[in-house]
Parts: C-alpha cells; structure tokens; sequence
C-alpha cells in the first residue's frame, strides 16, 4: 500500500484533491495534514472522513520537528503539496505569514522528504501544486503564460508561491529530489471559502449585500472548475514526467465583470428573483494594490502529453457551483460565522 501525505487537504482544492484519492484509490493510505487555519475546514470532508484509507492530522508544515516525526510515523512514499496561504488581498496586508507558510513550509517539507527518502528504494514524488500568478500580469487580448514564461510575480502572495517553485526545483537539481510542479489558473466550485471573488460575490446576492468590484473589474482571469483541477492533479501524479512543469487552465477568460454581471444572472434565474436585481448590488471601490490585469493559461502541453482537458464548460461550472452554495447555506453560514472552527476546537487543538 501506498501511503500519500497531501498538505493542505482541508482547504478548498485540498479537500477536492484528497476526495478524489480516497474514492478513486483505496490501494492508497492517504495522510491529510492540514493545520486548520481559517481556511481549512473539516466539515469539507465529511463524506469521506470515515473511510479506512484516510487519515487526518493537524499540524504545521513549517514546524520541524512535527514534520520530521510525521514522516518517522508514516513513511511516506509521496507528498501532494497544497498547503498555502493562499488569498492575495490578506497577503498585502498580512504578508509575513505568506512568507512562513508557503516558503519556510515548502523549505521544512522538502527538507526532511530529502533525508527521509535518502536511502529509499521506492519510487518516491514530492509533487508541488503552484500557480499561474508567479508568472506576473499579462496585456489584455495578448499572450498566455506558458511553462517556459520567466517568472514575475508581483504581489506578496505570488511571491511567496514563486519562492516555493524555486525551492522545489532547487531540491530537484541540487540533490535529484524526484519533483513534479503544476501552475494552475483560477479556480471556482463547492467549498471556495467566501474571500474569493465568486463564493463571495454568491454569498453577497444572498445576503444583499454589495459586490465590491476593484477598480473598473476589466482584469481578466481564466476559470477553472476545481474537480477539473483535482483530476489534473491525478494525471500528473501518475503521468508526469519527473523534474517537468505543467499549466493547468480552462482556456476561459473573462474580464470580472462580465463574470459578475453573468452570475448575477444566473443566481437571479435560480432563486427567482426579477430580472437585474442582484447587479444592482454592483459597487465598484478602490483597486487592489498592484492588481494583475490578466492571467491566462496555455494548457497545450499537459492536453498533447498526458491527455488532460477540462471537462466541463463555464456556464455549466457556474450553474453546478450557485447550486452547491444553495443547497449547502449552512456550510456559508458556518464559515462566514466562524462556527466550524468552535466545532472542530473541541475534537482538534486549535492555534
Ligand atoms: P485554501 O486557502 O482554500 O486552503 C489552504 C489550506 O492550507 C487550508 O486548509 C489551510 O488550513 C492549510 N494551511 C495553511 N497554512 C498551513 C500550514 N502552515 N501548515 C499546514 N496547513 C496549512 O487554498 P486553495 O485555494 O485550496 O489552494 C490550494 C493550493 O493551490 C495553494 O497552494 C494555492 O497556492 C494553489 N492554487 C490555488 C488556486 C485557486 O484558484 N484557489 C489556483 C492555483 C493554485
Ligand atoms: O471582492 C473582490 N472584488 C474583486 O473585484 C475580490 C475578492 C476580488 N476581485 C477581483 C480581483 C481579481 O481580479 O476578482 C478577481 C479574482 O480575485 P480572487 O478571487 O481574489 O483571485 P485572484 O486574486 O485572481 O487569485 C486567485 O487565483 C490564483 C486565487 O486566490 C489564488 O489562490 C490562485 O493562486
């Protein structure tokens, strides 16, 4: 048997990626470790969190000596790295704790993976999910972001990804670390914590609160449902050629605000509101700071090589995600409110 640490696994694609594995592999033992920040949440994983392959562990990927241990007990074939600070806006004001978490904590995963690996004689993977942004802001209606694109990150965040992309392929060069990273667009889909535009913008129609559009929302980003993401995860895992990078993307831009005006449609449509109520609700503020203009994906190489598309189109994406945030208010409910981290205080020591 197999046995994956995946990092991160109770966060949004964490948890998509972790799901996916357990259902699809039971061959494989698959350790969640996730320190349960305010972006993770247990309650994400509720249908599977009783399955005899899974396993779950709290902790912090830059504490050392809990890394180190975690790999003594378990013995780790493979690493899925998702574990990250990972929204732009906290990452302008509270930059240090990008820098800890998604530099410090690769630096401590790949470190002890090394020494734990150094006399292994299986096929072991440390398998780094990164993102498009470390590859900078791109002219509206221009070029895509290519594998070989020099990297210019811009904000706190994508600097602290890029740093981390440098590091995996520094352990790959430096001491044959086996590695494999990925740099995906943007993602939407169930369990997207209420920061990000959409489940935020979703969660806002239903409160009737306003939708605060940066700047005139021209920027234009590419959108990728997150279960398409979680399969090219798999892909890659099982396909991907050692020391090799693959764009991950939807081929589906769209400037903000056209994607709020649709989804202002669509969510009107489905709770029967009169036509036009919710883009009332549109209120533009100030810009972010430094926002990128345009981040858009070649995904040509992981298409030709390993055969990944994504399978489901924009319009129906959307639809599928509203219905999920409908149907599951609560969960909103909970995370907007706080309630799952009380909950999960009393089973998990908390910071
Ligand atoms: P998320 O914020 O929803 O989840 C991150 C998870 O990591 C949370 O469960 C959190 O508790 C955990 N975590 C944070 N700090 C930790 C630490 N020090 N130790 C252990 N666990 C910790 O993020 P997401 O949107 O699911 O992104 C997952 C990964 O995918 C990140 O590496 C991100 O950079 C990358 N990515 C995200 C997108 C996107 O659109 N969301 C796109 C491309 C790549
Ligand atoms: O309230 C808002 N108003 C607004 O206009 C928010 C939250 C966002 N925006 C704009 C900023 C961006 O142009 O919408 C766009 C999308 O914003 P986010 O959802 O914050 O995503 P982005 O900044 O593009 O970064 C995302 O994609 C790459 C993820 O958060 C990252 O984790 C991922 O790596």
């Amino acid at each position: 048997m197999k046995t994956i640490l995946i990092t991160g696994g109770a966060g949004f694609i964490g948890s998509h990626t972790v799901r996916l594995f357990v259902t699809k592999y039971p061959e494989y033992k698959i350790v969640n470790l996730d320190k349960l920040t305010y972006a993770g949440n247990l309650e994400n994983l509720k249908d599977i969190e009783n399955k005899p392959n899974y396993i779950f562990e709290q902790g912090d990927i830059a504490d050392l000596k809990f890394i180190t241990n975690l790999f003594k007990k378990y013995n780790f074939d493979s690493v899925i790295h998702l574990a990250a600070e990972s929204h732009v806006d906290r990452s302008i004001t509270d930059p240090l704790v990008f820098i800890r978490t998604n530099i410090t904590g690769t630096a401590t995963l790949l470190h002890v993976a090394k020494e734990s690996w150094k006399e292994s004689n299986k096929k072991n993977l440390f398998y780094h999910v990164s993102t498009d942004e470390v590859f900078g802001s791109l002219e509206l209606g221009g070029d895509f972001f290519y594998e070989d694109t020099p990297y210019d990150p811009k904000s706190p965040y994508s600097s602290s990804k890029a740093s981390s992309d440098h590091l995996v392929r520094a352990w790959n060069h430096t001491y044959n670390m086996p590695v494999v990273i990925s740099n995906c667009s943007n993602n939407y889909g169930p369990y997207q914590f209420p920061e990000k535009l959409i489940p935020l913008f979703i969660n806002n129609i239903l409160k009737k609160k306003p939708l605060p559009v940066y700047g005139e929302g021209i920027n234009v980003r590419d959108w990728l449902f997150v279960e398409d993401h979680a399969k090219a995860i798999d892909v890659i895992f099982h396909k991907g050629k050692i020391g090799e990078t693959y764009n991950i993307g939807g081929h589906n831009e769209w400037t903000n605000i056209d994607l709020i005006k649709l989804l202002c449609k669509q969510v009107d449509e489905k709770i029967r509101n009169p036509e036009g109520t919710s883009e009332k609700l549109i209120t533009y503020v100030t810009d972010r700071s430094g926002h990128d203009l345009r981040y858009a994906i070649d995904a040509t190489k992981i298409k030709d090589e390993l055969g990944w598309i994504p399978s489901l189109q924009f319009d129906e994406g959307l639809r599928k995600t509203i219905d999920w945030y409908l149907e599951n208010i609560s969960w909103l409910d909970n995370v907007t409110s706080g309630t799952y981290q009380d909950y999960y205080k009393k089973q998990y020591k908390q910071d």
